[in-house]
């Protein structure tokens, strides 16, 4: 009704609640409006993770070892099980963002975990189906950006190490992952990209992996462009809304696989209106905002002195991202930029970071899934 009151030919979703929801872009499909973004159809199959995972595995991407699809009762997941061997994590079809997951680290485990997970998975999707997959101990999470034109063309721009999260919530993101070779990069860089041209892919998107032991795993795709994709624009120096804009107007991408190279280093924080230590929401008035800035210094916000944050949404107010030549010079940045930028009258994230920065392991980049949360946790009780 909003398109056809004012005349609107296309919608961006941003990267919220609308933004890979294939109902809405369905219905725009329907009424000849553009979605600046995926297919409906892509959205579906990527929606369902169990169907995301046979897409992905038959388009050549690496899984996950574990079942082939829905696991219907115990004794499938026993044998399922014994074949990959435990430890094993059993996963909500319908899940993601790490909802409806439960590990069995062996078989005396797996009757409570299965049923606890169908459970769970009932409740919060209304779906019980759920899945089996080794479960990896000790990996960091790896995204790979791609991006198709929606004729069969598609590009990769490299990864982003996103591991440092608490309760499945990202707060710390960089790009290149520390730890990534160029040679694993173009690597699976290559086969994301083609991935998604077989497919006709339109837009920006995100296959995520669990990285171990120099293998990467697939376990989502996100069909949306997301929170910390700033750190990919600026090693690249791409824009990637004007890009979503352009494919979605039928043109070409700006660029070739061959242009995209990646200059220095890049890192965002996430603020939030959150009080540390619990990351109890705290929306509230802003008295005083000063934002940083200078070379390599990005604030995205919508901060001003007087503005009120209001309770109703999440907790995220605004995107620090610096770029550096390399990553020490990005963490220098980082940690003068944290030092200039204000938000006086609630409580944020901002602290945290400055006690991160001064860890060696995120100096070094040595860290897992699990550092942040164990760090958090390292001196309660
Ligand atoms: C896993 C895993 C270990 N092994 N799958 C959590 C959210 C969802 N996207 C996938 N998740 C995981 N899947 C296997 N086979 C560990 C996690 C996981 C995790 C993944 C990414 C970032 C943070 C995480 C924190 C806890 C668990």
């Amino acid at each position: 009704s909003a398109c056809e009151i004012t005349g609107a030919q296309a919608i961006h979703p941003g990267y919220g609640f609308l933004s890979e929801n294939a109902t809405f872009v369905q219905a725009l499909e329907d009424h000849g409006i553009t979605f600046i973004g995926p297919t409906a159809e892509h959205i579906r199959i990527m929606g369902d993770k169990i169907t995301a995972k046979e897409t992905a595995k038959s388009l050549g991407i690496p899984v996950v070892p574990g079942s082939d699809g829905g696991v219907p009762d115990l004794a499938v997941a026993k044998r399922v099980a014994l074949e990959i061997g435990y430890p094993v994590i059993i996963k909500a079809t319908a899940g993601g963002g790490g909802r409806g997951m439960k590990v069995a680290a062996e078989e005396a485990a797996l009757e409570s975990a299965f049923r606890t997970a169908r459970a769970e998975a009932k409740a919060a999707f209304g779906n019980d189906e759920v899945y089996i997959e080794k479960y990896l101990q000790r990996p960091r999470h790896i995204e790979i950006q791609v991006f198709g034109d929606g004729k069969g063309h598609a590009v990769h721009l490299g990864e982003r190490d996103c591991s440092l999260q608490r309760r499945h919530q990202k707060v710390f993101e960089e790009a290149p992952g520390p730890v990534i070779s160029p040679q694993k990069r173009a690597e699976i860089g290559r086969i994301c990209a083609e991935a998604v041209a077989k497919i006709s892919y339109i837009g920006a998107g995100t296959i995520e992996f669990l990285y171990e032991d120099g293998e990467f795993y697939f376990i989502e795709m996100n069909t949306r462009l997301q929170v910390e994709h700033p750190v990919t624009e600026a090693i690249f120096g791409v824009d990637l809304v004007r890009e979503q804009i352009r494919v979605a107007d039928g043109y070409p991408l700006s660029f070739t696989q061959d242009d995209l190279v990646i200059n220095g280093h890049a890192i965002e924080v996430r603020i939030n209106a959150e009080r540390l230590p619990t990351f109890a929401p705290c929306p509230g008035k802003i008295t005083h905002y000063h934002a940083p800035g200078g070379l390599g210094v990005r604030m995205d916000s919508a901060l001003y002195d007087g503005y009120t944050i209001p309770p109703y949404y999440d907790s995220l107010i605004g995107k620090l991202i610096v770029h550096g030549r390399d990553r020490p010079e990005a963490l220098m940045r980082l940690k003068r930029a944290l030092s200039e930028l204000i938000v006086d009258g609630i409580d944020t994230t901002i602290p945290l970071f400055h006690a991160l920065l001064a860890e060696e392991d995120i100096q070094t980049g040595n860290y897992s899934i699990h550092w942040l949360e164990k760090w958090l946790a390292r001196d309660a009780g």
